[in-house]
């Protein structure tokens, strides 16, 4: 059978070594024999789906072993756990990710090539795991890697939504979504666990009750019960000592509440309640960094924090009975982002209504346990929630956030700032106004001890322009833990032919100590180690360019520079000041055929919320111009765009590995971290950025020599926004951008329609340009003109990439959880036997 370069087995060098003695034919057999009991079917009649299934099934065997020894231990030996409470895991696939955590990568090569089989081709039956939108959700799944791999104790709770981030298809050049359909015929990686499903209260009404001492008492009438049935799946750390659980909540109806309705003769109502309930954990909300501010929403935060906080008591409970005191020692729930802070009433609900302790005693706890994470300064995304909303969905909460605001009022915020009503305005949980809101960041930096930005200039700002009130309060709540990514997916897995190139010159352990990577400084500028290197950059691209021609028909010259931009489409993130760079650079091909360019390949991934209307404005405006400029034969292939549909982890997967060039260009100051600039770096693209963000880390690093940097800082565009920013300057200033814009009015790109792109102009000019994409224009055109300069000497490029592989260790996501584990959650490591 015909190997493609990409399966070539990894040396033995660059392989964990596996605590799993398992043989090839033991695992051939265990393949087999799932494949007969587990799916009853046989080796004549399976399919690709089924061998799937079947080679998962035969890796579960020996990963479920090791998550039952993890828990065993972890409750015998007590230890304190992080909780990681996150409406998203965005995990992608598992099988290659967990077949390299355990070491049997190649072990399961060789089976599967022994049963006639090839293993790329098995992997690429999986569906993705797309519990989560974009940076926020792969964070989580990335931190949930690190913690397993350090073997600290540690689960991550979340939702089992039936249908993660929609696909993505385009018609015409639109998008157009589609539902996702993870688990429509199972998936093999969770194990339902009815044993600890919970019963969660919802809507109703607050009785005020006094006790014979005249003690006052409230008592929650809920409207409704929903049942929670937890979902377990394996999180399997490098090295496969610790199986963590990832436990994933989904609603149902609850059966005794259900009963009721049916017994009074209300089969078909109760079949209704039914479908309502199960409508909570249904779908991902498809925004990234904007607040949806739907009920539903509420609802689902909700459900699955009072799931998780009735699962950590019971756990606790088993272990210490009715004795509190210790709680606050062996718990420590992590919020990611505002999404789960109603976990913070809702304890102090469990604490005060249902334990029966005092207020303060109940709050103290409180203030020990929960820690929270900022992921974002824009507006749009600070989630709200209308005091009426709150009032009708969980009565209870608005009372006792009501008491926690009115106690940090008087007995904090009156002690600090005296009389000072302005500065209390600010700090209340609740916004006065028109319609009155529950500030969800207010009540999660109240409710904290910790509270943590993304990246260093991203913690500075949440320190100076969001938060300056608690930060002069509580100085020392507020820290920085930058995001790292784990090098085992976004290195060792996804780039085999690069980490077997890193593991001749450097320790096999890197991809736990990714530090060593700073060996390959030497080779930076040997000739030899040079060839090898950009050998493999090219490989890569060969395969990418495989992958463009098979989804968009594109064919691209994998010798071209290959400047990739993925990342969730918003208009902060600036794809539209990428797009109008490319247009310049058309039009001065068009002018100029001799114009100096090495052959370029812009290439696209990148998902709109379906109703972020500009966003999708974006793409429709990416997708013609690349229509338009692909079939152009006056510029002689020397300009390409591809916009690749449905980006997602695996398909990030194949493309970072191939590429020269990344594309960090967000406004300063908007990009609260950024991870994609990690990966990219990580695997060897120069990235031309905006000092924003963790790019500023990056070009730390790496050094300045490694990275392009143009644009304005953060303190530059304050200053032009206050001293009034107008984008028609600009306009009239520079002819290219002028040239550029007109070209959206007429029916260039989009024959016999007109205007149909004015929207993007307009958005530049008329609407204000928010993002400053034309006052940074002239400054990231200049950049990419260094860019294609240092691209045409391959000495010095080479010598770049590999400078960047070299220098991101910091941005492994193991250094990033030490940082937690040190600063914020206080934990010990615990060895698994
Ligand atoms: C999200 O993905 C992020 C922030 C946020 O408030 C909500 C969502 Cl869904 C992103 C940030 O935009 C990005 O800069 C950061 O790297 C990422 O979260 C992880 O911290």
């Amino acid at each position: 059978k015909a190997k493609s370069p990409a399966t070539k087995k990894p040396s033995a060098a660059t392989e964990v070594k596996s605590n799993l003695d398992v043989t090839v034919d033991e695992f051939q057999q265990s393949i087999v024999r799932h494949l007969h009991v587990s799916l009853g079917t046989d080796e004549n009649k399976a399919n690709s789906k089924a061998w799937w299934t079947a080679t998962c099934a035969a890796v579960n065997e020996l990963v479920f072993e090791r998550a039952t020894q993890t828990q065993k231990t972890h409750y015998k030996k007590d230890t304190r756990a992080v909780h990681y409470l996150s409406l998203e895991f965005l995990m992608g696939r598992l099988l290659k990710n967990n077949l390299t955590n355990v070491g049997l990568t190649e072990i399961a090569q060789q089976a599967l090539d022994k049963l006639g089989l090839d293993f790329h081709k098995i992997c690429e039956e999986e569906p993705d795991l797309a519990l989560g939108n974009g940076g926020l959700g792969r964070l989580a799944a990335c931190y949930v890697d690190s913690l397993a791999t350090l073997d600290f104790p540690a689960i991550g709770y979340g939702i089992h939504y039936e249908h993660g981030l929609f696909t993505q298809a385009f018609l015409e050049g639109r998008q157009v979504e589609r539902p996702d359909s993870w688990r429509e015929y199972g998936n093999p990686w969770e194990i339902c666990r009815p044993e600890s499903v919970q019963e969660i209260p919802l809507y109703g009404y607050v009785e005020t009750k006094y006790d014979d001492k005249g003690q006052i008492h409230k008592e929650w009438h809920p409207g409704r019960i929903i049942k929670g049935v937890p979902w377990d799946i394996p999180v399997v750390g490098y090295g496969a000592k610790t199986v963590n659980i990832l436990r994933l909540w989904e609603s149902r109806a609850s059966d005794f509440f259900n009963w009721d309705v049916f017994n009074a003769g209300g089969y078909l109502d109760a079949q209704v309640e039914n479908v309502q309930a199960e409508t909570i954990s249904k779908v991902l909300y498809p925004n990234d960094n904007t607040d949806a501010g739907k009920e539903l929403r509420l609802i689902q935060q909700y459900f699955f924090c009072a799931c998780s906080i009735k699962d950590i008591v019971r756990r606790y409970k088993r272990a210490h009975g009715d004795d509190w005191s210790k709680f606050a020692e062996q718990v420590v729930m992590q919020l990611n982002d505002t999404h789960p802070a109603i976990a913070i009433p809702e304890m102090m609900r469990i604490l005060v209504d249902r334990a029966e302790l005092k207020w303060d005693q109940a709050w103290t706890i409180c203030q020990k346990v929960f820690a929270y994470t900022n992921h974002t300064l824009l507006p749009e995304a600070l989630e709200k929630w209308s005091v009426r909303l709150f009032e009708k969905v969980l009565p209870r909460h608005l009372e006792i956030i009501y008491e926690i605001n009115s106690r940090f009022l008087e007995d904090v915020v009156e002690v600090a700032f005296p009389g000072d009503d302005s500065v209390k305005r600010k700090l209340s949980i609740i916004e006065e106004g028109h319609e009155k809101m529950v500030r969800m960041g207010n009540l999660s930096v109240i409710g904290s001890f910790k509270v943590n930005g993304v990246a260093e200039i991203h913690s500075k700002l949440v320190k100076k322009d969001l938060f300056p009130e608690f930060n002069s309060l509580w100085p020392d709540k507020f820290t920085n833990v930058t995001n790292g990514v784990t090098p085992r997916r976004w290195l060792k897995s996804c780039n085999p032919k690069l980490s077997n190139l890193i593991s001749e010159h450097v320790d096999a352990d890197w991809p736990v100590h990714l530090n060593k990577l700073s060996k390959l400084a030497d080779l930076a500028t040997d000739s030899k180690f040079q060839k090898a290197y950009m050998q493999i950059k090219l490989e890569n691209k060969i395969e990418l360019a495989k992958v463009i021609k098979e989804l968009t028909g594109v064919e691209v010259d994998p010798t071209a520079l290959f400047d990739i931009q993925i990342k969730r489409l918003h208009e902060y993130k600036r794809q539209q000041l990428n797009l109008i760079h490319i247009m310049a650079l058309y039009r001065r091909l068009l002018q100029n055929p001799d114009y100096d360019m090495p052959k370029r390949v812009f290439i696209f991934g990148a998902k709109a919320a379906p109703g972020y209307y500009m966003a999708k404005e974006i793409i429709y405006a990416i997708n013609k111009v690349a229509d338009k400029v692909n079939n152009d034969e006056r510029i002689k292939d020397k300009l390409k765009i591809v916009f690749l549909p449905n980006y997602r982890v695996s398909l990030a997967e194949k493309m970072i590995p191939a590429a020269d060039v990344s594309e960090q260009i967000s406004l300063a100051g908007k990009e609260a971290s950024g991870t994609g600039n990690m990966k990219l770096a990580l695997n060897g693209a120069v990235t031309i950025g905006t000092l924003d963000g963790a790019n500023i880390e990056i070009a730390e690093e790496a050094g300045e020599d490694n990275v392009v940097i143009f644009g304005l800082t953060v303190d530059e565009v304050k200053e032009l926004k206050s001293a009034g920013y107008n984008p028609w300057d600009y306009y009239y200033a520079n002819n290219e951008i002028k040239a550029v814009l007109d070209w959206f009015d007429c029916d260039y790109f989009t024959p016999g329609k007109p205007g149909e792109l004015a929207e993007i102009k307009r958005s530049l000019l008329d609407y204000g340009d928010t993002y400053l994409s034309l006052a940074d224009f002239a400054s990231y055109s200049e950049a990419h003109k260094k860019i294609d300069k240092l691209f045409q000497d391959e000495k010095t490029w080479a010598k770049m990439a590999i400078m960047n592989t070299a220098t991101m260790g910091k941005f492994n996501s193991d250094r990033s959880i030490l940082d937690y584990v040190q600063n914020i959650w206080n934990l010990d490591t615990c060895d698994i036997k």
